[in-house]
């Protein structure tokens, strides 16, 4: 039978519940995966990874709702099974769910906005220059380098310095825009961006990185031997296809 998600879930109380616990189910690397763990972290949950094998992924595929990972398995006190696919939507669930969205409408608004812009750059990375032909991947990473990442620093620039340079997008506060934010950065800095991603070239990026990375229990996931794992899963096929060096994104943890 082909899974569905459930039609209609009045989730009001599950979005409240705080005793919920969680399984990541993804693949052993950061990938997309990282950004729902981070907001585990952030959120104070009781959550495991599910790092699904190569080796049996052709049997459990055709058993997931999208035929994809990663997939948010929570469980309720009451016992409940919710299961969330597709990464943007888990990420705004949680986020939602900890109180990382803002707190009012405008808020929420600012959030969704650089919330989408790291989202926007990630998947512009994983489509045009991860799963590209081979030929073409030195000029969409020149691209890439020269125009769409310069872009997305200056947009978060301008409005984090207009902010007051908190460390955040939204007042004083972590939200969900902060978070991928920093897990987007992760990435890039493995890149040859060290001229463009520093404390004087992107002062009010880096000191968001800084605030995210040093939260205590995300702080605690980075340095685990789990994410050193999936450090090294990361590393090994990206840097067979271009320059790639996960360890420059281990700025401040
Ligand atoms: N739009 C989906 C994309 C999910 C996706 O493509 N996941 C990849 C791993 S990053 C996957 O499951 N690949 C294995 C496959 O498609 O067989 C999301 O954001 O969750």
């Amino acid at each position: 039978m082909t899974p569905i998600l459930r039609p209609y879930h009045d989730n009001t109380a599950s979005l409240q519940a705080k005793d919920s616990t969680y399984t990541l189910h993804y693949f052993g690397f950061h990938g997309l995966g990282a950004c729902p763990r981070a907001l585990l972290c952030f959120g104070g949950a009781k959550w495991t990874n599910k790092s699904q094998a190569i080796e049996t992924w052709p049997e459990v595929k055709p058993t997931l709702p999208f035929n994809t990972l990663p997939n948010l398995i929570e469980t309720t006190a009451a016992g409940e099974v919710i299961v969330i696919p597709e990464s943007a939507a888990m990420e705004r669930y949680l986020g939602k769910k900890f109180g990382l969205m803002g707190d009012t409408f405008w808020e929420e608004t600012l959030v969704d906005v650089y919330y989408n812009l790291a989202v926007v750059a990630n998947f512009k990375f994983v489509e045009k220059i991860v799963w590209t032909l081979d030929d073409a991947r030195e000029r969409f990473l020149s691209e890439f380098l020269e125009k769409t990442l310069p872009n997305w620093i200056t947009c978060c620039e301008r409005h984090l310095e207009a902010s007051g340079n908190t460390g955040h997008f939204v007042s004083d506060k972590f939200t969900l825009a902060d978070i991928k934010t920093a897990v987007v950065m992760d990435t890039m800095l493995a890149l040859d961006t060290a001229h463009l991603l520093n404390a004087t070239a992107s002062p009010c990026l880096w000191k968001l990185k800084k605030a995210v990375d040093s939260f205590p229990a995300y702080h605690a996931w980075r340095k685990s031997a789990e994410y050193q794992s999936f450090d090294d899963a990361t590393q090994t096929p990206l840097s067979k296809m271009m320059p790639y060096d996960i360890s420059k994104s281990r700025v401040f943890a």
